[in-house]
C-alpha cells in the first residue's frame, strides 16, 4: 500500500453552548482533519484541534509540513515515519504542534493498517475487552449555576451514563463543595462522580478541598494544581483519600514518565495529541503498567477506544461529545459502558457533508 494523497481541512466545531473550567473559556473547537489517500483507495482519518479554533492556520501548516515524510510511504511502515518525524522535531522540540503533526500522521497511518486488514483496531492490537467504563465529561462545567449542572446530572443518568464529572475550582472552598454535595444527593449512592479543578487551585486549598470531598465519594481528583508542579501533585496525592488523576497537558512518553517518577498520579491521563499518536499512546500505557499505575485516556473518545479495547490498565475513557459531529458513527453507551466499534481501523469515519456545512464556520 502506497501513500498517494495528504489532505488536510480546516473546520470549527460550535459547542451546544460557552463553557468554562477554571482556566478555559469555551465555545467552539477548532480542528484539522488528515485524510491519506492511498493507491488501494483506503482513506486514513485523523484530526487534531486546538481550543476555540485559535492559530488552527498555524496548527494545520505545521502538520502540512510535514507531507513530504509521508508521501509515497507505505502506511504499514509507521514506526519508521514516526521515528523520522520525531528527529525532524528535534530542532523545534518535542511538544505543542510539532507533537500535533505526528499525532495525526501515526493515528491516520494506524486507520489505514486496520482497514487494510479488515479489522478494528483494538483486535489488530491484541484485544482485552469489548467494552470500556466511561464517565460523562461534556456536562457539569464551572461556568453553570448549581441548579443547572444538577438538572444535567439527571439527564446524563437517562442518557446511560453511571458516571460523570464535575468541573471544580472556584475561588472559595465551601462552593465547590456545594457543587458536589448537590450533584451527588440528585444522582444517589450508585454513580460514579469524579472532579477536575483543572491546576486552578494551590497545593494548601487543594488538600483542604479534596478532605472535604471525601465525605461525597469523589473516584477521583484531576490536576489539581499547575500541571508541571509535580511535587506539589505528589503532596496533594498522598494528602487525601481519593485517586489524583492527571497527565493530559504533558507530552510523550517522556513527560509520562516524569509525572510516574515523581508519584504524582493515581491515574494517569494521556491525551492523544499530546502524547503523539496511538503507537505512543500504546507506550504510555505500557510504561504506567511498569509502575502500577492505570491509564484513563483523555478527550479523544472516538480514537482512544482501540487503547482502552487492547491495554489491560486502561480503566476507563472520557466521553467527550464535541467531536462527534465530524463522524458518520456514533459512540455506543450501554449501562455505563463504552461498546467497542466493530468496524475496520479506528471505526470512525468522517461525515464529508457535515464537515462541508462545519468549514469556515
Ligand atoms: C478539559 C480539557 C480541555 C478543555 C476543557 C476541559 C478537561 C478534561 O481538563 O479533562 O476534559
Ligand atoms: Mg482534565
Amino acid at each position: 500500500m502506497r501513500i498517494t494523497g495528504f489532505h488536510t481541512t480546516r473546520v470549527n466545531v460550535p459547542l451546544a453552548k460557552p463553557i468554562a473550567t477554571a482556566i478555559h473559556r469555551m465555545q467552539s473547537v477548532g480542528c484539522v482533519l488528515l485524510e491519506l489517500e492511498t493507491d488501494q483507495g483506503l482513506t486514513g482519518e485523523s484530526y487534531v484541534f486546538t481550543l476555540n479554533g485559535v492559530r488552527l492556520k498555524s496548527l494545520g501548516e505545521m502538520l502540512d509540513s510535514f507531507s513530504e515524510s509521508v508521501s509515497g510511504r507505505d502506511p504499514h511502515d509507521l514506526t519508521a515515519i514516526g521515528d523520522e518525524i520525531w528527529g525532524r522535531l528535534n530542532p523545534i522540540g518535542h511538544a505543542g504542534f510539532g507533537i500535533a503533526a505526528l499525532c495525526a500522521i501515526d493515528t491516520a497511518c494506524w486507520d489505514l493498517v486496520g482497514k487494510g486488514a479488515g479489522l478494528p483496531l483494538h483486535r489488530l492490537f491484541g484485544a482485552c475487552r469489548d467494552r470500556v467504563w466511561t464517565y460523562a465529561s461534556g456536562s457539569l462545567w464551572l461556568s453553570q449555576s448549581i441548579d443547572e449542572i444538577v438538572s444535567e446530572a439527571g439527564g446524563l443518568v437517562d442518557a446511560g451514563f453511571r458516571a460523570m464529572k464535575i468541573r471544580l475550582g472556584s475561588a472559595r472552598i465551601a462552593d465547590d463543595v456545594a457543587r458536589v454535595a448537590a450533584v451527588r444527593d440528585a444522582v444517589g449512592p450508585d454513580i460514579e462522580l469524579l472532579t477536575d479543578a483543572n491546576q486552578g487551585l494551590d497545593v494548601k486549598h487543594a488538600i483542604r478541598l479534596g478532605r472535604e470531598l471525601e465525605r461525597h465519594d469523589v473516584r477521583w481528583f484531576e490536576e489539581p494544581v499547575a500541571y508541571n508542579n509535580l511535587a506539589g501533585n505528589a503532596e496533594v496525592r498522598t494528602s487525601v483519600g481519593m485517586d489524583i488523576a492527571g497527565g493530559e497537558t504533558e507530552y510523550t512518553r517522556f513527560g509520562m514518565k516524569n509525572i510516574l517518577d515523581a508519584r504524582a498520579v493515581d491515574v494517569l491521563m494521556p491525551d492523544l495529541q499530546r502524547v503523539g499518536g496511538l503507537s505512543e499512546m500504546r507506550r504510555v500505557a505500557a510504561i504506567a503498567s511498569g509502575y502500577h499505575v492505570p491509564v484513563s485516556p483523555h478527550l479523544f473518545t472516538e480514537h482512544s477506544l482501540c487503547i482502552a479495547g487492547s491495554e489491560p490498565n486502561c480503566i476507563s475513557l472520557e466521553h467527550m461529545p464535541w467531536f462527534s459531529p465530524l463522524f458518520n458513527e456514533t459512540l455506543e453507551i450501554e449501562d455505563g459502558y463504552l461498546l467497542m466499534p466493530d468496524r475496520p481501523g479506528v471505526g470512525f469515519t468522517f461525515d464529508r457533508q457535515a464537515i462541508a456545512s462545519l468549514r469556515g464556520h
